[in-house]
């Protein structure tokens, strides 16, 4: 789903004042500084109709099998209306009250037992409305997996919903909503704060024990972190790198801290993968030397795909020999790294020189370093003193250092960018000594900002599938952080 339409309509949403700001009271009582009232859209045939459309294009996005269609009433019903009627799908209506005449029936339609209903819905906080019509319609005998919802307040309602066997499909996130109005300058920042900590303060799921067991990682909190800037208010700071700043700028536009690893031997399935994922990524990630055909003409067409999906080419070199050398192989050779990649990194191991060397290179033409400061390898010995040593190092030539390969936050600058490999939905490793974190643990609990996903990605069997599910986990966690300074 394009996030421009996305965008657009989460502003026109605004204009309809279908999201309010202020102090609202909840059907339980509770203060809310958003409320959300999708009420008024019948008053907007254009926006029923974009809604609807958004709606219909997640169904076929995700591929979902059902028989039949039942909105919530009621503001629901209208949108599953006009969704049936434009796709000629079958509906049902569920009463809220049964008649007290003739059949009593509580669904009308007609439908055969056992058929599987999809759920259409507005909003969701804690997902019990869209729970009540299912039980509605399992009493008649039909079977509800699926339900799609414009609004999810993020409050719970997705883990409800699974742990009742209802995949819960939205399509607008509280926190992506936030974002946008955000960046529109339709709410300032201390009321994006506001909503974000609300939210993630009132989660309406409660955890099966204390300890979290239980409790998707993704509603855990995450442990205290000294982040309490976005990207976008980084990208702004007076002293940090113009590429740092373009590559954080980059990462809130297109909502995504992943950097792919593309660690594939042939120069067309690279530029395959770069033209395919590059909506998905800030970043991309290469080892020309593990490349069988490189060519100067494939360097070209990676920087056209740069510009395309504006995504930074990072070339994971990891120079570490003395200055001389590092700016020979930095700017000649077959590769000539200098002129097509935005970024190179380094190993500290042979002091300054190095970074000097890299630098009387790369500054000219505005390209950045990131130094390797820790290793998700096993028995790495980038920790301790010499992780420090590094960190040091990027402080004195912070005009071409812009960050850290590292598994953790490691500096307090804001300017400096955290990259962390060793990332996938699970954590393990891989029996040749690489140690994998997941997106949550690395971007929330430690604090660092960019993941770095090779084989989660590759070896998948859709990989485009796969590098979303690792962007939205990302972005996630990103937000989760945010949300919760201050607490
Ligand atoms: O410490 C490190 C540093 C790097 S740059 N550990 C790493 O794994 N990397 C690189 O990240 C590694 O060279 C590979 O290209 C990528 C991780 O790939 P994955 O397939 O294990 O996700």
């Amino acid at each position: 789903m394009e996030t421009s339409s996305i965008d657009s309509l989460i502003l026109k949403l605004h204009d309809v004042n279908a999201v309010k700001f202020g102090e609202y009271k909840l059907k339980t009582g509770m203060m809310t500084p958003i409320y959300i009232d999708l009420r008024v859209l019948v008053s907007h045939p254009a926006l029923m109709n974009q809604v609807s459309s958004l709606i219909y294009q997640r169904v076929l996005e995700e591929k979902l099998q059902f028989d039949t269609v039942c909105g919530v009433p009621y503001t629901a019903l209208p949108l599953a209306t006009i969704i049936c009627s434009r796709n000629e799908l079958p509906m049902l209506i569920r009463r809220k009250e049964a008649k007290d005449y003739g059949t009593r029936r509580m669904v009308e339609g007609s439908f055969r037992e056992g058929d599987t209903c999809l759920i259409i819905e507005d909003t969701v906080t804690s997902g019990t409305s869209i729970l009540e019509t299912a039980e509605v319609l399992y009493k008649e005998g039909l079977k509800v997996t699926d339900s799609i919802v414009l609004m999810d307040r993020e409050q719970g309602g997705v883990d409800m919903l699974a742990s009742q066997g209802i995949k819960l499909h939205p399509i607008i996130s509280m926190f992506k909503l936030i974002n946008v109005l955000l960046a529109a300058e339709r709410i300032d920042a201390q009321t994006a704060q506001s909503v974000r900590k609300f939210i993630l303060d009132n989660n309406t799921f409660s955890p099966q024990d204390k300890n979290g067991n239980g409790v998707p990682a993704s509603k855990k909190p995450c442990k205290e972190q000294d982040t309490r800037l976005s990207y976008a208010d980084r990208a702004a700071l007076p002293n940090v790198h113009p590429l740092a700043s373009k590559l954080l700028q980059t990462m809130e536009e297109k909502q995504s801290n992943l950097c792919v690893s593309a660690d594939v031997t042939s120069s067309e399935e690279l530029l395959q993968l770069a033209d395919s994922l590059g909506p998905k990524i800030c970043m991309l990630k290469t080892h020309v030397d593990i490349l069988k055909d490189y060519t100067a003409a494939f360097s070209q067409k990676l920087q056209a795909l740069s510009e395309k999906h504006n995504f930074l080419i990072f070339e994971d070199r990891k120079f570490a020999d003395i200055g001389n050398t590092v700016k020979h192989q930095y700017e000649g050779g077959v590769y000539q790294i200098s002129s097509w990649s935005h970024i190179v990194n380094a190993h500290a191991v042979p002091g300054p020189g190095v970074v000097k060397g890299l630098s009387a290179v790369g500054k000219p033409l505005g390209r950045g370093c990131l130094l390797i400061a820790q290793m998700s390898s096993q028995g790495s010995l980038a920790t301790g003193a010499y992780t420090q040593a590094v960190l040091k190092m990027a402080e004195e030539q912070s005009d071409f250092v812009i960050g850290f390969i590292c598994g953790s936050k490691i500096s307090k600058r804001p300017e400096f960018i955290h990259m962390s490999p060793g990332v996938q939905m699970q954590a393990g490793g891989d029996g040749l000594g690489q140690q994998y974190n997941t997106p949550d643990e690395v971007l929330c609990n430690k604090g660092s900002d960019v993941i770095i996903v090779g084989r989660g990605i590759l070896e998948a069997p859709d990989r485009l599938e796969a590098a979303e599910s690792y962007r939205k986990a990302g972005w996630e966690a990103y937000t989760k952080r945010l949300g919760q300074v201050g607490q």
